[in-house]
Order: C-alpha cells, then sequence, then structure tokens
C-alpha cells in the first residue's frame, strides 16, 4: 500500500483532520485527512482505493477500538470529522460515478423518541464504511421510513431507540416495513434493546454498537 494510503488512514482513525488541527497532541503541525486527501487524488490514486484502503479502513480500526471499550465517543466523533474532511475532496466523484457506495443505509430514530447521538454514531461509521447514508433525523413516524424507501427501494434500513416506550414503534415501524417491503434488510440498535427482542419483532439484525451495524450490514450486501 503506498505510504500515503496508510498516512490517511491513521489521520482518519486519530481524528487528525488537517494540519491546522491541534488535535491529536502528539500529530500537531502535521498534516491531516484533508491534505493528504488532496495530495493522493493529485498523485492519481484512483478515489475508490482511496476509499477502502484509508478512509473506510481508519473508520474501521477506530470502530472497532470503540467497540472493545479501547476509544470513547469522542474519538470516534473526531475520527467521523477527519472522514468528512476527506470525503469533501471524495464527494465530486461520487457524484460522477467514479466511485460507488455499497448502498444506501436510511436511518432515524423512533418515533416518540428524540436520542440521537447514537443513530448519530452509527451514521457517521456507516458513511465511513462506504455507504451513502439518508439521515431522517429524530421522533421519525413510520409512515416516513416508507416514503423513504420509495424513494430508495433498494436501501436498507437502520432504527433507534433509547426508550422502553419507544421500543414499541420501533416494532410498528418494523411491521410497516416487513408489510409491504418485505426484502428491506432492517437493523435496529439501541441501549435498551436486545438480540432477542430484534429478532421478537422481525428486524433482520440487532447491532450492539456501530461497528458491529457495519459489518453486519456489509457482510449482507456483499
Ligand atoms: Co434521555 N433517557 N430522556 N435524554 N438520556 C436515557 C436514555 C435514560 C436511560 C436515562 C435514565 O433514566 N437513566 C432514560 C431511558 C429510560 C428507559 O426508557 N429505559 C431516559 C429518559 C427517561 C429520557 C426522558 C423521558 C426524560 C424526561 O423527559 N423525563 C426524555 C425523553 C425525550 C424523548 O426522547 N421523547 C429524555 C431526554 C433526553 C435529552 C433530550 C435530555 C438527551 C438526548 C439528547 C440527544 O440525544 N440529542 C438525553 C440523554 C443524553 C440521555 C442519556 C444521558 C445518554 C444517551 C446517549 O446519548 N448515550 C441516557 C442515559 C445514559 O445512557 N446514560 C438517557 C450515548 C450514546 C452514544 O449511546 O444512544 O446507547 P446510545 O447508542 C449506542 C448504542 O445503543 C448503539 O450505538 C451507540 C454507540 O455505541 N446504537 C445503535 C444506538 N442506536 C443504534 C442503531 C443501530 C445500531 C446501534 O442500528 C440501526
Amino acid at each position: 500500500m503506498p505510504d500515503i494510503l496508510e498516512q490517511l488512514a491513521t489521520c482518519i482513525e486519530r481524528g487528525k483532520v488537517n494540519a491546522k488541527a491541534p488535535y491529536p497532541p502528539d500529530m500537531k503541525g502535521e498534516e491531516g485527512a484533508d491534505e493528504l486527501t488532496k495530495k493522493a487524488l493529485e498523485m492519481k490514486i484512483p478515489p475508490s482505493q482511496l476509499l477502502e484502503q484509508s478512509l473506510i479502513e481508519g473508520m474501521g480500526r477506530v470502530g472497532k477500538k470503540f467497540s472493545e471499550h479501547k476509544v470513547f465517543v469522542p474519538d470516534l466523533l473526531m475520527a467521523a470529522r477527519a472522514m468528512s474532511a476527506a470525503m469533501e475532496h471524495l464527494k465530486p466523484f461520487f457524484e460522477s460515478g467514479e466511485a460507488r457506495h455499497i448502498g444506501t443505509f436510511v436511518i432515524g430514530t423512533v418515533e416518540g423518541d428524540l436520542h440521537d447521538i447514537g443513530k448519530n454514531l452509527v451514521a457517521m461509521v456507516m458513511e465511513g464504511g462506504g455507504w451513502k447514508v439518508i439521515d431522517l433525523g429524530v421522533d421519525v413516524p413510520p409512515a416516513k421510513f416508507m416514503e423513504a424507501l420509495e424513494e430508495n427501494p433498494d436501501a436498507v434500513v437502520g432504527l433507534s431507540a433509547l426508550l422502553t416506550t419507544t421500543m414499541a414503534s420501533m416494532e410498528k415501524t418494523v411491521k410497516l416495513i416487513k408489510e409491504n417491503k418485505p426484502n428491506t434488510f432492517v437493523i435496529v440498535g439501541g441501549a435498551p434493546l436486545t438480540e432477542g427482542f430484534a429478532h421478537k419483532i422481525g428486524a433482520d439484525a440487532y447491532g450492539e454498537d456501530p461497528q458491529s451495524a457495519l459489518n453486519q450490514l456489509s457482510a449482507a450486501a456483499s
């Protein structure tokens, strides 16, 4: 792998956004995801290689450490920022079709629930994993998920719930999706959930954390 790809993967993993960014302190003054992505594109490294070997690789490393409780929410947020800085340079290639997303992921926090921190982390890690993310926000009624599926028929759906009371709206949402689009892959997650609950309500998968959601969806897509 060219050195620049490994350097860029490290910037994503460590959350080094650009040369001016003071974080992380041990990388102060070094080039970050912003400059290195630009340089790699100038070196004619294909955007898809950049995406897979640097951006997805870096986010994968930090996501795995998060699952293992070796890093925490702020580390994941900084990694996502570095990822966004890199993605700004890759956007034109996605728009032209030169680079492709793995698939489309529609995510939202279910109706009645306003918690979005975990949902946002899942969205960031999925984006970092090469998925196009459509984030419907919080307090999303079941019908709004269906609307998103009408517009993106091949999308997979992620539902988040943080309240025991809103687990019921999660069940309602899964039911509506499965009744109307039985082939849609649905993954659910959130602190009060269990794998058993996910299966009971008819979801296809339970994501314990963002990385586990990414791994399961990427496996289902391949
Ligand atoms: Co609320 N709240 N809250 N709250 N809040 C909890 C969840 C609670 C456990 C606190 C408590 O009582 N100890 C409790 C729920 C009890 C229950 O039902 N079992 C609770 C309550 C009761 C409430 C209110 C009802 C309080 C009130 O008004 N009386 C109210 C409800 C409002 C509503 O939603 N309608 C309420 C409001 C709020 C705030 C608005 C103040 C704020 C939310 C701000 C926001 O999200 N923008 C808030 C917060 C911050 C919390 C706590 C403190 C933190 C939640 C959080 O962000 N955790 C929480 C207590 C706690 O957890 N210590 C609490 C960090 C986040 C990274 O973790 O969301 O679990 P989490 O996401 C994880 C995984 O679950 C997973 O990945 C993430 C990363 O590992 N994951 C997925 C999540 N979604 C996934 C989807 C996937 C896969 C994985 O696939 C699709």
